[in-house]
């Protein structure tokens, strides 16, 4: 009988004990993008090794969609510490301070190899200036190679002349516009309406967003013009993040540093399966000619002087320590 009392005790401390490790601390993380979208996938899996290397001290619930915040508010909600961590497009903020943008001006940086390079000689400066706003970055991952959808074949920049074209951030909005284009800011989750009512009717965006957004339902041709890598980058809180006891901090460093990696990897084996899935759909995927891309590239070295300008000092020493890796 008083075996099975203690027994009893027993059970209800471990109960308990257990209870109380598992009532760690709940973190929201709004993303702007799909569940389908490999960020995502890549944030779940982050939020699934925080909890593990945490032993469930830190729970992160994934909000995907911007179905918690839209995506226009994610980063000053991070900031003013309306939610603790959040992942957004880090060049949404490239007119607000220039070296944000660095890594959508287009044909700078065109492949993985280039887009590393740049995101190592703009880390320090980015770091810097996030820390300014009280923000820590802990990873940050690209888009595939950036490609245009359009209704029929765009065979140089000036065909996108009247068009109304769907962007994403500053530098997409100031190369349509210098394309001739009519660029209209539209969020992911709602680009098959934007195209369905006729608001936009083509558009700049990875083969990822392409397949994501059933591109085929609206537009004919997908040109692979390689324009840019722009990155994704998980923010977090630095007042929310001390908070943390040194061994929590520790793990969820870990787990980022783990998400950087898998999500750099996952984006390499992108293109080529989505450019696939286009096809599959009917797309015409067209490989730019010299003319396309010359055309382009013209619009690229206009935007990289462009930057260079507003970014002074720190921007060239950007470019040069790119230049000379
Ligand atoms: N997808 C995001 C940004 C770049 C990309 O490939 C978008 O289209 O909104």
């Amino acid at each position: 009988m008083t075996v099975s009392v203690n027994f009893l005790l027993a059970m209800v401390i471990l109960v308990l004990g257990h209870g109380l490790s598992a009532a760690g601390e709940t973190w929201d993380m709004p993303v702007p993008y799909g569940d389908g979208i490999f960020h995502t996938v890549n944030a779940r899996a982050f939020a699934a090794d925080v909890e593990l290397g945490t032993d469930g001290e830190l729970t992160i619930t994934v909000h995907s969609g911007g179905s918690l915040v839209r995506h226009p508010q994610i980063r000053n909600s991070v900031r003013d510490g309306l939610v603790p961590i959040g992942e957004v497009l880090m060049s949404r903020s490239g007119n607000e301070d220039a070296v944000f943008g660095l890594d959508s001006v287009p044909f700078l940086a065109t492949g993985y190899g280039q887009a590393e390079r740049l995101h190592k000689a703009s880390l320090p400066v980015i770091e810097a200036r996030l820390a300014k706003q009280g923000l820590l970055l802990l990873y940050a991952v690209p888009w595939p190679p950036q490609g245009i959808y359009a209704g029929r074949e765009i065979r140089t920049a000036g065909d996108l002349a009247g068009m109304k074209f769907r962007v994403y951030n500053p530098a997409t909005e100031r190369m349509a516009a210098l394309a001739g284009a009519l660029p209209a800011q539209v969020e992911a989750p709602d680009i098959p309406a934007a195209f369905a009512s006729g608001r936009v009717e083509a558009m700049i965006t990875s083969p990822t967003m392409g397949v994501n957004t059933r591109a085929w339902d609206y537009v004919s041709h997908y040109h692979h013009t390689r324009a840019a890598l722009p990155k994704n980058m998980v923010i977090v809180n630095r007042d929310a993040f001390m908070a943390l006891a040194p061994g929590v901090r520790v793990a969820v460093m870990e787990a980022a540093r783990r998400a950087e990696a898998r999500g750099w990897a996952a984006s390499r084996k992108e293109a080529d399966g989505k450019i696939a899935i286009l096809e599959e759909h009917g797309m015409m995927v067209v490989m730019p000619d010299e003319e396309l891309m010359d055309s382009f590239r013209a619009i690229g070295d206009a935007m990289t002087e462009e930057w260079a300008v507003r970014a002074g000092d720190a921007g060239l020493g950007i470019l040069e320590a790119y230049r000379r890796q």
